[in-house]
Formats: C-alpha cells, sequence, structure tokens
C-alpha cells in the first residue's frame, strides 16, 4: 500500500483549491493531477475510475480514494505531521466547522452559480454544439448535468442569480463582521475555516467589487493579502493556469 498522495484537482479554486492548501500548509508532497474541468476530463473513464461521480477533487493515500474537499481537508490535518489547522480547544473546533458548513452549504453554491455562469459557461460555450451535447450527456450525477446545461446553454434564471447574490452579501457581512472580532476567521490562529474561506473569496474584491472594497471590508481584504502571503498559498496558486486563478494577483500589496 502505497503512502505517497496523489491528488486530482482542478484550478486552486473552491473545491479543489481546499485539499491542495491544506497539502501545501502542512508540508506534505504529492502528485499533483491536473483533471482539466473545461475539457470535461472529469468524466473520462480514466478519472471515473477513481472518482465514479466524476467531480473532484480525489485523493489517493493508503489505498484509499477519498472524496469531499471539506471532509479531505480534516483527513490531511489529522493524517499527517505538520503544523495543526484544527485548534484543540472544542469552542473553537465549532466555529471552524460551523464557518466550513455556512461556507460548504450555502455560501459555495453561490458563488459557484455566479461563477459558472460568467467563467465557466463562456469559456466552453464556444465548442461544437454536437460535441458539447455528447459532453453533457456522459455527465454521471444528474444534478451535474444540469449545472453545466445552464452554463453552456445561459440558463440560470434571473431569480437564481438574484438569491446567489443575496447569499454572497449576507455571507460577505458575516465574513467581515468576524474579522473586525479577530485575526483568523474561527479563533485566534489560522484554521481549515481559513482554508475554506480563502478559497471562496480570494477574488471578491473583483468579483463583488461593490460589495467588498477598502471601504466597505478593509477586514476582508486584509485577511485575505495576509492569507496570500502565505508560502503555502503562493505555491498552491502557482499551480493554477487560467485566467481566473491569476485575479489573485489582485491581493499583492502595494510597494509601501
Ligand atoms: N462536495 C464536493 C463537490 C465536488 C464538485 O462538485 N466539484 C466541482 C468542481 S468545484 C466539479 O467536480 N465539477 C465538475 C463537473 O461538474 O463536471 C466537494 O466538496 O468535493
Amino acid at each position: 500500500m502505497s503512502d505517497e498522495v496523489t491528488l486530482f484537482h482542478w484550478e486552486p479554486n473552491a473545491n479543489s483549491g481546499k485539499p491542495m492548501l491544506a497539502l501545501a500548509e502542512k508540508g506534505v508532497p504529492f502528485e499533483s493531477r491536473y483533471v482539466d474541468m473545461l475539457n470535461f476530463d472529469q468524466h473520462k473513464p480514466d478519472y471515473l475510475a477513481i472518482n465514479p461521480q466524476g467531480t473532484i477533487p480525489a485523493m489517493l493515500h493508503g489505498g484509499r480514494v477519498l472524496t469531499e474537499s471539506t471532509a479531505i481537508m480534516e483527513y490531511v490535518d489529522a493524517a499527517f505531521d505538520g503544523p495543526a489547522l484544527m485548534p484543540p480547544d472544542p469552542k473553537d473546533r465549532w466555529r471552524v466547522r460551523w464557518w466550513m458548513k455556512f461556507m460548504d452549504q450555502w455560501l459555495a453554491p453561490s458563488f459557484s452559480m455566479i461563477g459558472w455562469s460568467i467563467f465557466v459557461g463562456p469559456a466552453v460555450r464556444r465548442r461544437d454544439p454536437q460535441e458539447l451535447e455528447a459532453a453533457i450527456e456522459r455527465i454521471p450525477l444528474p444534478e451535474r448535468r444540469t449545472a453545466w446545461r445552464k452554463a453552456i446553454y445561459n440558463q440560470f434564471s434571473e431569480a437564481e442569480l438574484a438569491e446567489s447574490q443575496r447569499r454572497v452579501a449576507i455571507g460577505i457581512g458575516l465574513l467581515e463582521e468576524a474579522l473586525s472580532k479577530r485575526a483568523w476567521l474561527a479563533c485566534d490562529r489560522y484554521t481549515l475555516a481559513d482554508v475554506n474561506g480563502f478559497n471562496l473569496a480570494y477574488a471578491l474584491p473583483l468579483s463583488q467589487p461593490h460589495l467588498s472594497n477598502e471601504e466597505k471590508t478593509p477586514h476582508i481584504l486584509e485577511w485575505l493579502r495576509r492569507i496570500y502571503e502565505r508560502p503555502a498559498t503562493r505555491q498552491t496558486w502557482a499551480l493554477g493556469r487560467t485566467e481566473m486563478v491569476k485575479r489573485v494577483k489582485i491581493l499583492e500589496r502595494e510597494p509601501q
């Protein structure tokens, strides 16, 4: 049984970026297998043999296939040496998990819908219509098939997008409030909640400029910049290939 780690991931963004950044923070070397989501590599037989659901990320370790990005992060933190990414205090652990649940179940789907409508859909829409239809038909999970269809054919309704935008605005408000009380999201140290949050929010000042800017969300911006300065974050974002993740450069501090 191999103790090596192999991570199948797309861009350091949303779900793929969570285990990528957690592994980097722990200093765990891993074989990076880039799955090009915009080329539908996640629905091809080689990858379906790893994760039959056809979603990314997935991690191989010790003969096991691990899926679900937040659960993978917790596994990485517990299974490997390196700095702890969960705090020892039960109250703080609860807060880490509270934030992760809020982000995964409530905020991330809203960010995702907006991102798929403005980046993923337009990135693939101009390809051959028959090839696109065939690619959609190969998607194993019906709910992912629906998401792809809506993104490709620009079918997210105004009401759906407005609801996502409403949720994003609430999420930004909660983040700013929490970060005005403490340096990190869940407690006085960097945790998986921050890793999770950074993956969702790193481009906030570009994607939601009217809601997140120096005046309205100074604490969020400072928090994002501090995370971006961490060597693990630099290392992880250097693995990005698309223009979408290159937006992280917005977090570079102005030279003094
Ligand atoms: N809950 C899963 C979600 C995985 C997921 O849906 N990932 C997206 C990328 S962020 C995906 O694989 N999309 C590919 C597709 O829908 O074809 C996790 O957190 O790992």
